[in-house]
């Protein structure tokens, strides 16, 4: 594999907890706005997000729901509807600070900026929620931090298929074994490995329990040390309780190279 040249990052439960609080949050209001009397609790939306993307979610559970719409271009026409409000309303959510990035994020792209390792996103959520999260946190200039960012328009298939990573790895010029992926989530990891790209996982709320076999790390979430899989060392000279650094995505990469030509 090689010189650690690029990282490529998810979004939702990667950058942020944005699935809990944000888009679950957002989609019931947009029920309630709409008249309808579904909810997404906790725990039925963790089932949910076994379907990637918002509008096919929708449309997932509407399929279930005896008071959807039995025709399929008037559920299809009520998914739209309510996916666009569901996402104007998470950008407003976002805008007002209601989703924090996870802690650990800015610092690793920091060291990525000022080290000259290249970024990018590759995620299928939508443009607009990307652009709200990241603005918020970044400012109006994020996507300059970015040579790649491949969102959920720019998909024929959403993840667990690898396209998006595909057309990450493209746009960025490199080859996958110089890179990458943070994912979170089953879905995720396997559209990266798909991809032949190695994937660092940080578990998320929704993804805790997963089992995600094909990651070169797992652990519980970049603002930490202790408790990752493979062990973290004081190589970089950091405490257990301080933060994922890049040369730790760096040993990572090297070690899982050097188990690979074995295997
Ligand atoms: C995240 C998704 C998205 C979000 C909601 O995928 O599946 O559907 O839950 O966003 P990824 P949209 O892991 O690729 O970030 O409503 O815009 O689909």
């Amino acid at each position: 594999m090689g010189q650690l040249r690029g990282v490529i990052w998810d979004v939702d439960g990667v950058l942020a907890e944005t699935e809990r609080d944000g888009h679950r949050v957002a989609f019931n209001l947009a029920f309630e706005q709409k008249g309808l009397p579904w909810r997404w609790d906790e725990s039925y939306y963790g089932a949910l997000l076994r379907v990637s993307g918002g509008r096919e979610r929708l449309l997932w559970d509407m399929a279930r729901r005896a008071d959807a719409p039995a025709e399929p271009g008037a559920r299809e026409a009520l998914a739209r509807e309510l996916h666009a409000r569901k996402n104007a309303l998470y950008a407003e959510i976002v805008g007002d600070g209601g989703v924090p990035l996870r802690e650990g994020v800015a610092a690793l792209m920091d060291e990525c900026l000022n080290r000259d390792v290249r970024m990018a996103i590759a995620t299928t959520t939508s443009r607009s929620n990307l652009d709200a999260l990241l603005s918020y946190h970044l400012g109006a200039t994020w996507q300059g931090a970015f040579a790649a960012v491949v969102c959920g328009e720019d998909v024929q298939h959403k993840k667990p298929d690898p396209e998006v990573y595909e057309k990450a790895l493209r746009r960025l010029g490199e080859s996958p074994l110089h890179c990458v992926a943070i994912e979170d989530s089953p879905g995720g990891v396997a559209a990266a490995h798909a991809a032949d790209i190695p994937v660092v996982v940080t578990h998320s709320t929704y993804f805790k329990g997963a089992t995600l076999e094909d990651a070169i790390a797992i652990g519980p979430g970049l603002h930490l040390r202790r408790g990752w899989r493979p062990f973290v060392g004081d190589r970089t000279g950091l405490a257990q309780d301080s933060r994922i650094a890049l040369d730790d995505l760096q040993a990572w990469h090297e070690r899982a190279e050097s188990i690979s030509q074995f295997a």
